[in-house]
């Protein structure tokens, strides 16, 4: 006969330090249910109790999300909330679930705060704007010489899953001005070592730089110009499988079960078959990629080494983890440790499409690529199947859900070598791709920049979203338009570093209205999605508007971002 509804969990990602001394809680409550939220909490072995009010920071689609930080020198807490209803009912919310009576409720245990799970030295990433490449395609260097073993493709060519192109990292080089000028500060490279394909995701030797693309040397010269320009590199490990012609599995191809390199993968029967293959691989049979046993200690040794070599030779900035979701957790412990004990401020990035809750405790990855995030607005924008209402809810389910590092640190994308060009499935409408970009620059977490889509690229899924980068500017104000909200969101703090509050109660007039907020600034992005236009405060400091000009109103389909005095 209890009506209430709520929802907690004494670990992470519901209870999670900011540091030594600090600890956050989210606490969910079933709709409209609750006036108001207390947490009495103290040291575990103290009889002192404090007591804070936890703020309503959102709601999903079921729930209201509230949030408290709790300070407490000595890092070992427990606490219990109490809620008191619309109906002025107080109720208790513990370990033992609710309740109502104070006095004999068991409290929740946050025993002790752990290093590990909160020490980072990412104080870049709230700065940083990420641009992926996929460097076949992205330029080619004046003077390359003409490979041997591959016909290139014209570079203004229909890619196909074969084709080459010919970009050169020589070539990334040559462009690092234009991505300084655009302003972005992080550069993800998808795969660059010897491989036979143009994805090069099946990796024959992952201490070579492939030469279609150039040399170390190539590489420490794009790294050393990034670097002059304050921009960092991330490259793309892909540990869950190899290529057929990587050596371990060579050998297996050729000594079957006596080989040493056995149980580096997982082939059932011998000798080894490859159509189909007798052999775990990457997806559905893809022969070409078979999967890795990242859980044994020699493969973990030799991946290792292979993380650290090119932090120690080439300086590179961090790791994407490729199909991060199907390997050993232990794996990704001990990466990165090893990382980070090289490089404190390296990112690690995890390629998972779904919920990343169990790698971002912060004893894995520091962020993840933010498909949910994408999802949601595309099934806003793309398949119009929801309302401003559930578009802000999911908007807010994802962004409360993962530790606050954890939700700066991961990839804000539209778009990605594995997805359609976001400009197509919005069937080339210019004006939503401008709204989709106003939203990710102004949200919290890293913008990812897909090359090409700032010119408004267009191209189906893989591998026509991989087509060469298009240098004879197509759409200047698409451009002008990104750059200038990359350079607000550098200027003004809140923007990169604020926290991110929906105003919900303006969703039912389809109007998405959010605020970023430091301690000394606030500023407000406004978007209409509704037909008719909206009056706007006469007296606001207006940063950037969608319309070609700010005006008193807020015209549908337009967005503006201004500053509240
Ligand atoms: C090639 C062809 C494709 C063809 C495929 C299968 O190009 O057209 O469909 O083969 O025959 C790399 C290449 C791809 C290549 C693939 C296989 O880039 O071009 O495809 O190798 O040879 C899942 C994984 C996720 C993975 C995506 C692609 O979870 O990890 O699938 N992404 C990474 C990279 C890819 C890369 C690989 C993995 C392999 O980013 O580029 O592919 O190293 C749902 C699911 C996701 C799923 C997603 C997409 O949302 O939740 O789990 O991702 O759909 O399918």
């Amino acid at each position: 006969n209890n009506p209430l509804w709520a929802r907690h969990d004494p670990w992470i990602p519901e209870a999670y330090p900011l540091n030594a001394h600090t600890l956050r809680v989210t606490l969910y409550i079933g709709k409209n249910a609750a006036k108001a939220v207390r947490v009495y909490y103290g040291d575990r072995y103290d009889k002192r109790i404090y007591r804070a009010a936890l703020a309503k920071v959102g709601q999903n689609a079921s729930e209201d999300i509230f949030q408290a930080t709790l300070p407490l020198h000595t890092g070992r807490f427990q606490y219990l909330f109490e809620i008191i209803t619309k109906e002025l009912q107080s109720w208790t919310f513990g370990a033992d679930g609710l309740g109502q009576d104070v006095d004999h409720d068991e409290p929740f245990q946050y025993a002790y705060i752990q290093p590990g799970e909160w020490s980072s030295d990412l104080s870049w990433i709230n700065q940083a704007v990420c641009y992926q490449i996929f460097p076949d395609r992205f330029f080619r260097h004046r003077g390359a010489r003409r490979p041997r073993h591959v016909t290139l493709s014209s570079w203004s060519s229909e890619p196909t899953p074969t084709s080459f192109f010919g970009g050169t990292l020589k070539g990334i080089e040559e462009k690092v001005d234009y991505l300084a000028d655009l302003g972005v500060n992080v550069v993800y490279l998808t795969p660059i070592f010897l491989s036979p394909s143009n994805h090069r995701y099946d990796i024959v030797d992952y201490f070579r730089i492939d030469p279609l693309l150039g040399t170390m040397a190539d590489l420490q010269s794009l790294v050393h110009k990034l670097h002059q320009h304050d921009m960092k590199l991330i490259l793309d490990a892909v540990f869950n499988h190899t290529s057929r012609e990587f050596f371990a599995f060579q050998d297996i191809v050729r000594n079957a079960s006596r080989s040493p390199f056995w149980d580096w993968y997982f082939v059932e029967g011998s000798p080894v078959q490859e159509d189909p293959p007798n052999y775990e691989t990457f997806g559905t049979h893809i022969a070409t990629m078979p999967k890795l046993n990242v859980s044994h200690p020699e493969v973990q040794r030799y991946l290792l080494n292979v993380g650290r070599y090119w932090i120690e030779h080439a300086d590179i900035d961090g790791w994407r983890l490729d199909v991060a979701n199907e390997v050993d957790h232990d794996f990704w412990r001990r990466f990165r440790q090893e990382m980070k004990s090289l490089k404190p401020g390296a990112l690690i990035i995890g390629e998972v499409w779904h919920d990343a809750t169990p790698w971002l405790s912060g004893d894995q990855f520091d962020g993840t690529m933010n498909y949910p995030w994408r999802h949601t607005l595309l099934d806003y924008f793309v398949e119009q199947r929801r309302s401003v209402s559930e578009l802000a809810q999911h908007l807010d389910r994802w962004q409360w859900k993962y530790p606050d590092n954890a939700t700066r640190a991961s990839w804000n994308l539209l778009g990605t070598h594995d997805t359609p060009r976001i400009l197509t499935l919005l069937k080339e409408d210019l004006s939503r791709l401008k709204l989709l970009f106003l939203i990710q620059m102004t949200w919290r977490g890293i913008p990812m920049i897909y090359y090409g889509d700032e010119w408004g690229m267009t191209g189906e899924g893989d591998p026509l979203c991989r087509g060469g980068m298009t240098w004879d500017a197509p759409n200047p104000d698409l451009f002008e338009f990104v750059k200038r909200l990359i350079l607000l969101r550098q200027q003004y703090r809140a923007l990169s570093a604020g926290d991110l509050h929906i105003h919900h109660e303006w969703t039912a007039h389809d109007i998405l209205e959010y605020e970023r907020t430091t301690g000394s600034q606030t500023v407000r992005i406004t978007i209409n999605f509704g037909q008719k236009a909206w009056g706007l405060p006469s007296n606001r400091q207006t940063l950037f508007s969608t319309m070609d000009q700010a005006r008193p109103y807020l015209a549908p389909w337009h967005g503006e971002i201004w500053i509240l005095p």
